[in-house]
């Protein structure tokens, strides 16, 4: 392009080319280039790539924006009490792991960006119901921050420790909890899993190794996942019987008292004794108060009138 002679006009509109912030910007400078581009003979490829450049940048503005007014409709999804967001590059293992985690049944395919919108999931753990979503890879045009931003727990699902820095720059506004979890330790040998294991630990992070393939690491996972929500399992029986398979779902500081009223209302004016056994009681049995702050795993006995 230098090789032609051209007006100020041109020029200035060229530097507010090179100057845009946004591609509405940059949109607006082509098109005054292309229209105070060289009119003369010499100036013909110029034009003829300065048009082309200016409508591919047009049709790209507007597959983002198709993109980001269906990715607004995520604000239709429900915000469950317990959501977690699924977050990776392309390939990582995202919609195998909500395949696994839930009862949903994503498109799962090595071919690179194979998620293009949210797609969400219902994991049921020992009694609490927790929503996972997951979303295309963090760089790909459609991945919508909103969501990782609200979201109270993001899976970070990683193949190698090197894409964390890669992921972790798109998450600077998000205040969720995050669990780095290593994918595909399946093609791993048991060297280079200890290797990348020792690396991950050094750096802190709070982690765990699976495979979507395997099941390896998935039990630990779920567990994980549902003690980063600060949410309590508390299990019922009645006198001489078993404890309830189903848990309670609490949240952490709840008492005694909160436990009747999650069964049922005002049901904590008929208790008449309430033992605990467990994780909060000194010794199994232990007679406690209403206000009798829990612990997640404790069994609580009630006696009401
Ligand atoms: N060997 C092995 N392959 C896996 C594992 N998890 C996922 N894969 C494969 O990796 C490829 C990508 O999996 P997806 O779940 O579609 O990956 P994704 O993160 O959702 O990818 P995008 O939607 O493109 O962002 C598929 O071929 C999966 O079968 C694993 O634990 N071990
Ligand atoms: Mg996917």
């Amino acid at each position: 392009m230098a090789s032609t002679n051209q007006s100020p006009e041109y020029l200035s509109a060229q530097k507010k080319y090179f100057l845009a912030q946004t591609d509405g910007e940059k949109l607006i400078a082509l098109e005054e280039m292309v229209r105070t581009a060289p009119k003369h003979k010499g100036g013909e490829s110029m034009r003829a790539n300065l048009k082309t450049r200016y409508k591919k940048l047009k049709e790209s503005i507007e597959v983002k924006k198709a993109v980001r007014k269906k990715a607004g409709k995520k604000d239709g999804i429900k915000k469950e009490d317990m959501q977690a967001v699924l977050i990776g590059l392309t390939n990582s293992g995202k919609s195998s792991l909500l395949s696994i985690l839930t009862n949903a049944h994503p498109l799962i395919s090595n071919i690179v960006f194979t998620t293009k919108s949210p797609t969400i999931g219902t994991m049921n753990y020992q009694g609490a119901s927790i929503q996972v979503i997951d979303v295309p890879a963090i760089n790909f045009e459609s991945f919508d921050s909103g969501i990782s931003n609200s979201a109270d727990l993001l899976i970070i699902l990683i193949t190698n420790p090197k894409e964390i820095e890669q992921i972790l720059p798109y998450l600077k506004k998000s205040i969720a909890k995050k669990i780095i979890v290593l994918n595909k330790i399946d093609l791993l040998s048991q060297n280079d899993l200890r290797k990348l294991t020792s690396h991950l630990q050094s750096k802190k992070y709070d982690f765990v190794a699976i495979s979507t393939k395997t099941l390896e690491g998935i039990e630990e996972l779920k567990e994980k996942m549902f003690l980063s929500f600060d949410k309590i399992r508390v299990y019922t029986k009645e006198p001489s019987k078993k404890p309830s398979i189903e848990p309670i779902i609490l949240d952490i500081g709840s008492n005694v008292k909160d436990v009747a009223e999650k069964i049922r209302k005002n049901l904590s004016l008929h208790i008449k004794r309430a033992r605990v056994t467990g994780p909060s009681s000194k010794f199994p049995n232990q007679i406690v108060s209403l206000k009798h702050i829990l612990r997640d795993k404790d069994v609580v006995e009630f006696k009401f009138d």
